[in-house]
């Protein structure tokens, strides 16, 4: 699976609007776990890591950031920014998150529950286990 922008379905009326999200129908795997990213007043940049197996769904709910993906071979930078949209970050895709609005929230929804174990926090250990995979 490559990371990719997908569309959500947002229901929009004259009440407002709401975006449904379901496991292995509009994205590619279930959920097990949801966490959520708020309170960037500082604009610390954030991620600084790949994972050896975790998928993740990533919607910015509010506000906007700059998300950068480098899966090895090319790097890509993504202005998260619309409710409506996700980004799919497959496993062993380098992330790093920055250029946060005051007011931003990122919803993450992942297929897998916390484990430290499935981070790989030094870039140069990700470019090694990426040759070797
Ligand atoms: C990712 C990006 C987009 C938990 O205890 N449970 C959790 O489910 C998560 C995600 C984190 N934590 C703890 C571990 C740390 O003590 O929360 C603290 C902050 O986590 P971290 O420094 O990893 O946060 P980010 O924003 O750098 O990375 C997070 C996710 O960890 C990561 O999987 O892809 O958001």
């Amino acid at each position: 699976m490559e990371s990719k922008l997908i569309d959500l379905p947002v229901f929009k009326d004259h009440r407002g609007s709401l975006v449904a999200i379901e496991g292995q129908r509009n994205i590619p795997f279930e959920i097990k776990r949801i966490y959520y990213i708020l309170g960037t007043e500082n604009n610390e940049p954030r991620g600084f890591h790949a994972h050896k197996n975790l998928q993740q769904l990533m919607v910015c709910l509010k506000g906007s950031c700059v998300l950068t993906l480098d899966n090895g071979k090319s790097k890509s930078k993504v202005l998260l920014n619309n409710p409506g949209q996700g980004i799919i970050v497959d496993k062993m895709v380098w992330r790093e998150m920055s250029e946060f609005t005051k007011d931003c929230i990122i919803l993450v929804l992942a297929n897998d529950y916390y484990k430290e174990d499935d981070y790989i926090r030094n870039y140069q250990d990700f470019k090694y286990l990426l040759k070797m995979n």
